[in-house]
């Protein structure tokens, strides 16, 4: 190892000792999606957190692959550009009603071709729809901070590192009734919350 490469590493080790022994806690617990056999890529989320986040330099892909769109659930932080990806042998297309995202249509493209959009208002759930197929759908979640994460196949989630404080959290899924709660972040460990959705 180089002398450089050693200094950087021993900063890196520093920077998540300092993240690791800031005042902040995790949240982790389980949700049920009533009725149904899958309970993954339920979004849960802060509604809002102190201070302003910079969004990802790199884009965020949705893929329009084999008449769908994946992923069908996409949250991305404030800020984020999408690169709505064509991967299949038909033209598509990517528009929305949705008015918090200023109800925009990218138009018909073809295979390979991508169209970007940059999402700048949190708090808005924007449906994803394709005018050449009625049945394609999905949604983006536009959020105010980066604290949410995605359930994985047995409803399982972690947000790490919750700045200590009093905040909302919330439970979402398409069709599904949203689930609130008001939560408090003490200076260290963790907390549970278990949550079922009905329709
Ligand atoms: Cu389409």
């Amino acid at each position: 190892m180089n002398k450089k490469l050693h200094l950087s590493f021993i900063i890196f080790l520093t920077a998540i000792f300092i993240s690791r022994t800031a005042q902040a806690g995790d949240i982790k617990g389980k949700v049920q999606l009533a009725g149904s056999k899958s309970n993954a890529n339920v979004l849960v989320y802060i509604e809002y957190v102190d201070g302003s986040f910079a969004p990802p330099e790199k884009h965020v892909v949705m893929d329009q692959k084999n008449l769908m769109f994946h992923p069908k659930i996409l949250p991305i932080l404030l800020g984020t550009t999408v690169d709505f990806l064509n991967s299949d042998n038909v033209f598509h297309n990517v528009f929305t009603p949705t008015e918090c995202a200023g109800s925009f249509n990218l138009g018909t493209w073809p295979t390979g071709e991508i169209r970007s959009h940059t999402f700048n208002d949190a708090n808005c759930f924007v449906t994803i729809l394709c005018d050449v197929h009625p049945d394609m759908q999905a949604w983006i979640a536009v959020l105010q901070n980066p604290f949410f994460v995605q359930t994985n196949k047995s409803g399982e989630f972690e947000i790490k590192n919750v700045p200590q404080g009093k905040y909302i959290l919330k439970v979402w899924y398409p069709f599904y009734k949203t689930v609130s709660t008001e939560i408090e972040i003490k200076s260290t460990g963790s907390i549970r919350k278990y949550f079922t959705l009905k329709k």
